[in-house]
Parts: structure tokens; sequence; C-alpha cells
């Protein structure tokens, strides 16, 4: 089973026992006692069943299963404790087990509640809460059932629920590792240089667009989606004057996967200000590293890019030799980018396809027709790459593949998620049942430059209740926590430092760190075999447990983030701080 079967059926089998235990006190205060019997028996089966897939959680790490270990175990024992002796002994009065199968639904709900709001890391705080409110909702149930209990018991109930709430509060309110504000340095300036210059200039604003056939309202650089498409040759300097129109929320340029000083890094807020309409921003840095990018707003990033605001970076390492086709695919208004194209390729032409993924999501992508190899990832060349055919290969949001093969004498068609976006003639190939290409174990292994490190960090991704704002939201959270409160991962220069990036969620997070690419180590804690990998954008699927690493070699401040946008724009944002 894997982690996230695992995670999954845990929490069918706690909300069974929550809904056993509350079933069966309902039917026992309705005296009736064959369902009361049958519900607290499902309640017990599914409460001994949980005991495998926590011990099994805890197994696949710590991070899974800690609150269900310190939290709903103890519940859960003192649940069965409190309903199942008194089951035994109800012979003739099964009301009077109403309120212990009440207490035990309510301990099991309170541990789901500590799963499904708060999740890791588990705390006292959250679990002197839990008792609280079990304890609160319990003494409630028995005056309402008028089931008189004895003063002392109410009295201690009282008690218990009172001493439980402010300590938990206390420790909640108390304040933790407050997180440097990364939003109000000066913001670093670009050096100037006298290398050869490319010079462009974007200007952003609302446009209609033409996709699929049909007129559609974008947010876009100079009136097309995708923007225009830049490149540079190696050792260029890279200078885009950035306009804003009329975007009324700001935009920025940020060069995804393109390690630039942190001052033209355009992250709205961390490494400059937004460019509100009428205004502009000079970017400039040098095309020091070959490969295939692309640029995006980060200013409400979640909608910018989304209506339009992107477009391709090319750093190419000399003049282009035969075909080199860039193929950028987004959702725009529900329809699919890039149209459809076709062209003639003469056989032998070497071809490169450069893929990369602009949406929120993962596309599969398949190219049918010829052998080919993936010549480089998120802009970093593969080490010895060896011919695949019929394979497909799935892009990350924000993640970049580039597939080279020598032109058949066939036509070959490359499918994204099934759709036909290139070819290089009429034909058809089904690739829906291709195995996917693991880019951990496809190339050439290197040693590892790094035995140690200096910094170790873990990000536990989950779903969580983040209070501190004016109304609450059901976040996505770091370490239990969501930005702007997730505190930043602070390094010194030359430090190498690892992350484990552990996915507790059930859907899938694509992570990206700014300014620096990342070499995978391991992914479940099987060692990467393939080619060093170095990526920007990575998914981190649910139950994943992925180590990576990195020498903190561009001091700034720096954003690290799910570029699921929406995800980002939901709380799952933090950041990278050069002490
Ligand atoms: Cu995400």
């Amino acid at each position: 089973m894997t982690t996230a079967s695992l995670l999954a059926a845990d929490l069918v089998l706690t909300v069974l026992a929550a809904a056993g235990w509350l079933g069966g006190g309902a039917a026992a205060a309705a005296r009736r006692r064959p369902l009361a019997l049958a519900l607290a028996a499902v309640a017990l089966l599914a409460t001994l069943a949980r005991a495998s897939t926590v011990v099994a959680l805890a197994r696949a790490g710590w991070w899974f299963a800690a609150e269900k270990v310190v939290v709903a175990a103890p519940l859960s024992l003192a649940a069965v404790a409190v309903a199942g002796p008194r089951l035994l002994r109800a012979a003739d009065d099964i009301r009077s087990v109403a309120v212990p199968l009440l207490f035990a639904g309510y301990a099991v709900s309170a541990a789901l509640l500590v799963t499904v709001l708060h999740g890791y890391p588990v705390s006292a705080s959250v679990g002197l809460l839990a008792v609280a409110g079990v304890v609160a909702a319990t003494a409630v149930s028995w005056r309402l059932l008028d089931a008189r209990p004895s003063r002392t018991v109410s009295r201690v109930a009282v008690a218990v629920a009172v001493a439980a709430l402010l300590a938990g509060t206390g420790l909640a309110v108390t304040p933790g590792t407050a997180p440097a504000a990364p939003h109000e340095h000066g913001y670093p300036q670009a050096r100037i240089s006298d290398q050869p210059t490319r010079r462009f200039t974007l200007t952003a604003g609302t446009a209609t667009v033409r996709v699929g056939g049909h007129d559609v309202a974008a947010w876009a650089f100079d009136a097309q989606v995708p923007g225009p498409e830049l490149t540079a040759t190696v050792g260029d300097v890279v200078e885009v004057t950035l306009r804003n129109r009329d975007i009324g929320r700001g935009v920025t340029l940020h060069w995804h996967g393109y390690d630039v000083p942190n001052g033209q890094d355009g992250v709205p807020g961390v490494t400059q200000a937004a460019v509100l309409p009428g205004q502009e921003f000079v970017y400039r840095f040098r095309a020091d590293q070959a490969g295939t990018y692309w640029y995006h707003t980060h200013s409400v990033s979640d909608v910018g890019v989304r209506m339009g605001l992107y477009g391709v970076l090319v750093v190419r390492p000399g003049p282009a030799t035969g075909l080199d086709v860039v193929v950028p695919v987004h959702t725009l208004a529900d329809r699919p980018l890039p149209d459809a194209r076709v062209e003639s390729v003469e056989a032998g032409v070497p071809v490169r396809l450069r893929l990369i993924n602009t949406d929120s999501t993962t596309h599969r992508y398949a190219l049918a027709g010829t052998d080919f190899r993936v010549a480089a990832i998120d802009g970093h060349e593969l080490s010895g790459p060896t011919p695949v055919r019929d394979t497909a290969v799935l892009i990350p949001a924000g993640g970049r593949y580039d597939l080279v093969f020598d032109a058949p004498a066939t036509p070959v068609a490359l499918h994204v998620d099934g759709r036909r976006v290139y070819s290089t003639g009429a034909g058809s190939t089904a690739t829906d049942g291709w195995p996917v290409l693991d880019p951990l174990s496809y190339g050439r292994p290197a040693p590892a430059p790094w035995s140690r490190f200096d910094r170790d960090f873990t990000l536990v991704l989950d779903r969580g209740l983040d209070l501190r704002g004016l109304l609450p939201r059901y976040a996505h959270t770091v370490n239990g926590a969501a930005d702007p409160d997730i505190p930043p991962q602070v390094v010194r220069r030359d430090d190498v430092v690892r992350f484990t990036i552990v996915n507790r969620s059930q859907v899938v997070h694509p992570w990206h760190l700014h300014g620096h690419h990342v070499l995978v180590l391991a992914r479940d804690r099987r060692p990467a075999t393939g080619s060093p990998l170095w990526l920007d954008s990575f998914d981190v699927r649910p139950g994943e447990v992925w180590e990576v690493a990195f020498r903190a070699d561009n001091p700034g401040v720096w954003a690290n983030h799910c570029h699921n946008l929406g995800h980002a724009d939901a709380g799952m944002m933090l950041h990278l701080v050069y002490s």
C-alpha cells in the first residue's frame, strides 16, 4: 500500500469510527438496542483496524503519523476503555451506555479534527484543546440526556475542560519563532555591464486573444498569449523593460528557473514593488546558463499567470543547429494552448523539442514515431541520456523537458494529455497506455558533490485551518502554518543545504525554490540512481518524501513555494533567507 492510500484509508477508518460511536450513542439514547450495538461494533472494528494504518504510516515517516500517535491513539484508547466495558454490562438498560458511546465519538472526532485542521507538527496546545472539546461535549450530552452524573463527576468534568481549554489556548498564543519580515529590506540594484546586450520591452495589458477559434479575455504581454519569445546566447546581458498599461493589480517578471541575482527575481514585496499601471521596471541579468526557461508575472500570480501573463525564455549556447521547437503548454479560459501545429521536416535533421508546462498542474507528454532522448530537464543537460521509445514524460507545473531526436523519414507527433500539439505529418498513434519515464533513474550517475550538509530543513506539506487573518481559511500549509506565518529558512552563504519535503496531503504539490537549482538526492528513501538531476520544479505527490540539496550561492531573500499557484496563494509559500 502506498503512503497516499494509507493516509486515505486511515481517514476513512477514522470517519467510520467516529460515526459508529456517535451513531451508537444516539441509538442508545433512543433505546434502539440492536442498532446501538451494531454501530458500536463497527466503531470498535474501525478503531482496531486503525492500529495497523497508524503503525504503517509511522513506519513511512513520523510526519505522516505524529498527531495520530500522540493525540488520536490515546483518545481512541480512552474511547474504547470507557465505552467497551459498559457495553458488555448494559444487558438491560441500553440507554445507560449512551453517554460513554457519545464520549467515544467525541474523542475520535476531536482527533479527526486535529488531523484535518491542524496536521503536522503536533503540539501540546492542540492536544489540550482537543481534550477540552471532548470533556465539554460529553458534559453537555450528560445534562441533555438527563443522566444525572454525580456532582463530583460534573465538577471534575468542568474543571478538566476549563483547564485544558486555558492551557491549550495559552500555549497556542505563545509566540513561536516569529518569521523574519523579508518584505522590508532595500531592493538590490542590478549591476550594469558592458557585455552584448539583448534588449526587450514587454507591455502588460488586458487583451482579447484568439484561442482555438474563440475570442478570450486575457491579460497579456504585448497583446499576445504567450508573450513574445525572448531568446539570448550564453554570455549576453538580457535587459527587459516591463511596462504596465492597465493591469490594476500590478505585474512583475519572474524568470522561472533562471538563477538571476535576487533584485531581478520579480517577486513583489520581496525583491521589488509590483509595477502598477503607468509604471515600468527594468530587469537586467547576464545569461550565464543555457536552456529552456519561461517568464511570468509574480504579482497575484495565481490569477495573472492563468490569465496569460507568461512567455518563453530560451538561452542557447551558440547559433541554433537543426530544428528548435518551443512548446509552451497552457490552459487559457479552459482552452488548451498552443494550437496544433504541423510542419514538414527533412529526414535526418536534428530536432530539439522544448516542452514547457506553464499551468498549475502536471501534464503528460508523449512523443510518437521516433526514439528520443531527454537531453535536459529544467534547463540542465542530463548526463548520458539513453534513447527511449513509446514512453511518456510527466512535466510538473513550471517544469521543462528538452527532447532531442533526428527526424525520421516518417512523421512524428507530440501529444499533451492525449491532444496532438505538434507533428511532422499525418498519422495517428495511441499513446495512453505508455509507461512514464522516471527521471530519477534515467541517464548516467555521477558522484554526489557533497558528503555533508550544513543545514537541514523539513517541509511538511498539508492542509490546515489558518485563523490569523480576518476570516478563517482552509489553507495549504507548510509545517502547520500558512504564508506569511511560516518561519523562513535561514542559511549562510556557501552552506550546503538539504531539504526534506513531505507531502501529507491528498493533492500534488509542485515545489519551486527561486534562485537555485536543487540536486535530487532521494525520493521515498530510495536514492536517485540516474544522471544528476538539477531541478527547479518537481512534483511532490501525496505521501511522497523528497530529499534535495543545493549550495547556497545566490544571496538574497528567495520565495520557496508550491507552483500550483492557487496553493501558493492559499498559504503554501515561504522564504529562503541568507543571514
Ligand atoms: Cu501545492
